[in-house]
């Protein structure tokens, strides 16, 4: 088995323990405590976040990372703020964007000028960033995921953070998920 294969195999026991949240008929909608805003992570070679939490494929004394905790999961809304500090182009995906009904991708430049804006309706394939750039990412997530925040408030959900970029060019040292970019990102209500 190839280690993409083994990633793919992550992504989709992920996405299989989501839809296997139970589905409550609760009616509460929107508690009134405010979300704890954009949750901004740096990206980079090879790392996401920062550079001790380079996790190479293969290497067992730099074990895969929580890069980042987002809270505000009951509301449904939750916003990442990446940006790439690095100098090559990075191709950013979840099994979180999986998770979600709605997003929202606005993009900046190096000065902070907003350059696009692309809406999405049902999952997220992947958040592309050259180097300089940032993109803030609004995701509203599924329904279900968010009522099982919303009736569990010690719930803790993890979703794998990777880059993309080179995993498909069979070519280990081009390959930024092996080498080192992938991450946890925990979701809390
Ligand atoms: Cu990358």
């Amino acid at each position: 088995m190839s280690i993409k294969r083994i990633g793919v195999a992550l992504l989709a026991v992920i996405v299989v323990g989501l839809f296997s949240v139970p589905f409550t008929t609760s009616t509460v909608s929107g508690s009134a405590a405010e979300g704890a805003g954009p949750t901004a992570l740096n990206v980079g070679e090879y790392f996401f976040g920062a550079l001790e939490n380079m996790a190479p494929v293969g290497d067992a004394a730099k074990p895969e990372k929580v890069v980042a905790t987002i809270t505000g999961a009951a509301e449904g809304e939750i916003v990442l703020v990446l940006k790439n500090v690095g100098k090559l182009e990075h191709e950013v995906q979840s099994a979180l964007f999986l998770a979600t009904s709605e997003a929202v991708v606005k993009s900046f430049d190096e000065k902070g000028n907003e350059i696009s804006k692309v809406e999405t309706v049902g999952s997220l394939r992947e958040v592309e960033l050259q180097p300089g750039m940032s993109a803030e990412v609004t995701l509203a997530l599924d329904e279900p995921l968010q009522r099982a925040f919303e009736d569990d408030p010690n719930l803790e959900m993890r979703f794998e953070l990777a880059c993309q970029s080179g995993h498909d060019k069979r070519d280990t040292a081009k390959d930024h998920y092996q080498l080192g970019m992938r991450g946890w990102i925990v979701l809390k209500p």
